[in-house]
């Protein structure tokens, strides 16, 4: 019997096969928990749903961060299917893509600003601010983050502060809803080839790097992270809440290895 026998968990941020959000399913599927999914818009509905059906669900609900109604009907109908749940993982990040590239401080806007914070970590928060009530004890909420909040990464620019929020909310979350049984963690992963990372530049070279770098002297995969995802909604991981773990080979504690 798969450790999440019995489990239902609402995915986010599925976008292709590449998505970190499908490996988490890949691995949820294999331990037997119940799946639901997002999709961000109705290009995305047609692919989510033939995956769904992939994983054993039948459940498809479209929600665009970006409008905070859309997260309050999000939970409205995925109510229609369960009406308590286990788990939810929110795999989402945005800034608009001339923040991503150059000089920080001469590139920053406002508007880009705002927008990054809102899409990558204020809808964190939001979503589990609508779905408190249908969480049942033992549940557990995952975010996807990145070293960037912690070290300044070339062209990462206003992500890192998004990110830097994002885990700060975490810690937050996880202090008020502890007492209701519910856990909250963020796994930071090292780069990965997905959609959100495919055009940025330099990003075989950061590849490469960390391949040099890293402890494990390779990067890491999406099955590595729905494997750490999957053991944090499950009750293996009991007792662990308000962290943030690396799925990095090492990386992030490694340095002067190319000496
Ligand atoms: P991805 O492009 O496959 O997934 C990003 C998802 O965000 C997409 O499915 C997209 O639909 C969704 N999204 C963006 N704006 C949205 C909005 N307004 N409303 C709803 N959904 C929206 O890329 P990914 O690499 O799988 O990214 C998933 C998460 O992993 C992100 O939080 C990202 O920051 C994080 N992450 C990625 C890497 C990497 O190198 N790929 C490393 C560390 C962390
Ligand atoms: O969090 C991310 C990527 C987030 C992201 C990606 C895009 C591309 C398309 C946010 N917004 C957008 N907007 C777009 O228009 N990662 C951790 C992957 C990533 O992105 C980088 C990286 C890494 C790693 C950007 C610069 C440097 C390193």
């Amino acid at each position: 019997m798969g450790f999440l026998n019995g489990k239902r968990i609402l995915i986010t941020g599925i976008s292709s096969k590449l998505s970190i959000a499908y490996g988490i399913a890949e691995a949820m599927h294999r331990q037997q928990a119940e799946l639901a999914f997002t999709y961000q818009n109705n290009k995305l509905k047609n692919r989510v749903e033939e995956f769904a059906k992939n994983f054993d669900s039948k459940i498809t609900l479209q929600c665009d961060v970006s409008q905070e109604n859309n997260i309050k009907l999000l939970f409205l109908s995925l109510s229609e299917y369960w009406s308590k749940f286990d788990g939810l993982i929110h795999s989402i990040a945005f800034a608009p893509k001339n923040q991503l590239n150059g000089d920080y401080v001469n590139k920053v806007t406002y508007e880009g600003f705002k927008i990054a914070h809102k899409i990558s970590s204020y809808s964190f928060v939001c979503m589990v601010k609508e779905c408190r009530m249908m969480l049942n004890p033992n549940s557990s909420l995952i975010t996807l983050s990145y070293l960037g909040s912690k070290r300044a990464i070339p062209n990462y620019n206003v992500m890192g502060p998004a990110k830097a929020s994002l885990e700060a909310n975490v810690r937050y979350i996880a202090n008020i809803i502890g007492p209701e049984g519910i856990r909250v963690n963020a796994i930071s992963a090292g780069p990965i080839r997905t959609l959100a990372s495919s055009g940025i530049k330099n990003f075989r070279k950061m590849l490469a790097y960390c391949e040099r770098v890293a402890p494990l002297r390779r990067t890491v995969t999406i099955e590595e992270i729905g494997n750490l995802a999957a053991f944090l909604c499950s009750n293996l991981s009991s007792g662990i809440t308000g962290q943030i773990i690396y799925v990095d080979g090492g990386f992030n504690i490694a340095t002067m290895n190319e000496l």
